[in-house]
C-alpha cells in the first residue's frame, strides 16, 4: 500500500481525499497556491507544500512545481481530485515517467477517451449502444450535408476534442448547416488545436444519466449504478441524484451491462463514469466516458454505502475488486452550493465568509472546505459545498433537503441556496418529470 500521497487539487475534494487516506493510514501531502494559504486542506494535511501564486496556470496546473514537492517529500503517488491535471494525458505520462503512481487513467486511455469520436468507435465496438451518425470524423462539409439529409434533421456536430458542450452546434435545417460547420470548427480549432467534428443525429430532450464503475489491473469490471445529472445550466451541472427517477430496473441492468462490456472492452483500471443520454422512450446511447473521481461522487457512495475513493486508492494499488455490481439500496441527492447570484445571472461572487451555520441530522452530508471568516479566493471554481441528503425514498429526500437547505447559513456573499429551494418546490421536478432541458424554463422569481 501507499505511504504517502500527494494531493494535486485544493477546496472540498483535497480534504475529501485526506480524509479517506487518514482512515487508510496514509499520510498526506497538499499543495497550495498563495491564495489557498488558510485553506482547509493545507491543515489537514500531514506536510504542505507551496506550488505557485493565485493563477491555476501557475501553481494548481504547474507539473514540474507538483512533481519537485513530490519528491521532496517522498510521495509514492499523487489524487489528483476532479478537473485541473484529472484528464491530462502529458501529466499521468510524466508520473510515471518519474515513478510516482497516478491515481487515475493511463496517458494512453486519456487520450483514447478524450478524441470523443474514437472513444465513441470504441464502444460502439465493444456493443454499447451509439447515436446514429458518421462513421468517425466527418471529411467536407459536402459528406455531413449528405449525411444529415439521409439521417434527418435535427442533427448535431460535435468537435472530436470537444466534450462539456463546447464546440458543438445543433442544426435544424440544410440552410443552417455551412454556418453551424464554419463556426464550430473555429471554435474548437481555438479551444483544443483541433477541429475534427462528427456528426450525430440530436436527440431532443434527453436525460442525462450515467453510471458509475470500477475496474482493476486483473481485467474485471463492474458498475455501481447510475446518477441522474439533467439538471444542468450551461453544462454545469446544479444538481445530481442516485437512482434516476425516470430508470427501471430492467433498464438499470441493461445500462450497468452496457457499461460493464465499455469498461471491460478497453481494460479500464481505476474508477470512472460512463455517460449516457436517455430518450423518451428510454433508449439509451453513449455519450462520453470520464476517467476520473466525478464532483458527484457522493451520491452513488450514499446509495451503495461504499466508499469510492478508497476504492480508487486501493485499485491504484492492485487490489482486486470483488467484480459484483452494487445496485441503490436508498436514494441520495445532492445540491451544489456555488458562490454566485442565482438572482443576477449566477454572477460569481467570492468574498470573506462572515458567518457560518451548517445543516445536520440523519442524513446529511456537507462535503465543503469552507468555515467562518474564510474568504473564498476568485481564481477557482465557484463552487464551494455539496449538501447530500439521504433518506429511504425519493419524496423524503425531496423534505429533508428542503429542511436542510432552510438550516444552511452563509453569510457575507451571495450563494445559489435559494434556486435549490425553489427547484425542491417545483412540481415538475417532484414529480421525476425533468430533462436536460429543464432549467432553460426555470424561472427561479416565478
Ligand atoms: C447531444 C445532445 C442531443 N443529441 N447529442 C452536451 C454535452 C456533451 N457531452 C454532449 N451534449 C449533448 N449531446 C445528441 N446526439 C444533447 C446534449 C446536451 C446535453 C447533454 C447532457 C446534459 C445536458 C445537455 C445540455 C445540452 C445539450
Amino acid at each position: 500500500m501507499f505511504k504517502k500521497i500527494l494531493i494535486a487539487n485544493r477546496g472540498e475534494i483535497a480534504l475529501r481525499i485526506i480524509r479517506t487516506c487518514k482512515e487508510m493510514g496514509i499520510k498526506t501531502v497538499a499543495v497550495y497556491s498563495t491564495a489557498d494559504r488558510e485553506s482547509l486542506h493545507v491543515r489537514f494535511a500531514d506536510e504542505a507544500v507551496c506550488i505557485g501564486p493565485p493563477p491555476s496556470q501557475l501553481s494548481y496546473l504547474n507539473m514540474p512545481g507538483i512533481l519537485a514537492a513530490a519528491e521532496i517529500t517522498n510521495a509514492d503517488a499523487i489524487h489528483p481530485g476532479y478537473g485541473f491535471l484529472s484528464e491530462n494525458a502529458k501529466f499521468s505520462g510524466l508520473c510515471r515517467d518519474h515513478g510516482v503512481k497516478f491515481i487515475g487513467a493511463s496517458a494512453e486511455m486519456i487520450n483514447s477517451m478524450g478524441d470523443k469520436s474514437n472513444a465513441k468507435d470504441t464502444m460502439k465496438k465493444a456493443g454499447v449502444p451509439t447515436i446514429p451518425g458518421s462513421d468517425g470524423l466527418l471529411k467536407s462539409l459536402q459528406e455531413g450535408i449528405s449525411l444529415a439529409k439521409e439521417i434527418m434533421y435535427p442533427v448535431i456536430i460535435k468537435a472530436t476534442a470537444g466534450g462539456g458542450g463546447r464546440g458543438m452546434r445543433i442544426i435544424w435545417e440544410e440552410s443552417e448547416f455551412e454556418h453551424a460547420w464554419d463556426s464550430a470548427r473555429t471554435e474548437a480549432k481555438a479551444a483544443f488545436g483541433n477541429d475534427g467534428m462528427y456528426l450525430e443525429k440530436y436527440i431532443e430532450e434527453p436525460r442525462h444519466i450515467e453510471i458509475q464503475i470500477a475496474g482493476d489491473q486483473y481485467g474485471k469490471a463492474c458498475h455501481l449504478s447510475e446518477r441522474d445529472c439533467s439538471i444542468q445550466r450551461r453544462h454545469q451541472k446544479l444538481l445530481e441524484e442516485a437512482p434516476s427517477p425516470f430508470i427501471t430496473e430492467e433498464l438499470r441492468n441493461r445500462m450497468g451491462e452496457a457499461a460493464v462490456a465499455a469498461a471491460a472492452s478497453i481494460s479500464y483500471e481505476g474508477v470512472g463514469t460512463i455517460e449516457f443520454l436517455v430518450d423518451k422512450y428510454r433508449n439509451f446511447y453513449f455519450m462520453e466516458m470520464n476517467t476520473r473521481i466525478q464532483v458527484e461522487h457522493p451520491v452513488t457512495e450514499e446509495v451503495i454505502n461504499f466508499d469510492l475513493i478508497k476504492e480508487q486508492i486501493l485499485i491504484a494499488a492492485g487490489v482486486p475488486i470483488s467484480g459484483k455490481n452494487y445496485y441503490p439500496l436508498k436514494h441520495s441527492m445532492e445540491c451544489r452550493i456555488n458562490a454566485e447570484d442565482p438572482y443576477n445571472n449566477f454572477m460569481p461572487n467570492p468574498g470573506k465568509i462572515t458567518h457560518l451555520h451548517k445543516p445536520g441530522g440523519h442524513g446529511i452530508r456537507v462535503d465543503t472546505h469552507i468555515y467562518a471568516g474564510y474568504t473564498i479566493p476568485p481564481n477557482y471554481d465557484s463552487m464551494i459545498a455539496k449538501l447530500i441528503v439521504s433518506a429511504q425514498t425519493r419524496e423524503e429526500v425531496i423534505v429533508k433537503m428542503e429542511r436542510a437547505l432552510g438550516e444552511f447559513v452563509i453569510d457575507g456573499i451571495k450563494t445559489t441556496i435559494p434556486l435549490h429551494l425553489k427547484i425542491m418546490q417545483n412540481e415538475d421536478f417532484r414529480n421525476g418529470n425533468f430533462t436536460t432541458k429543464f432549467m432553460e424554463s426555470f424561472d427561479i422569481n416565478a
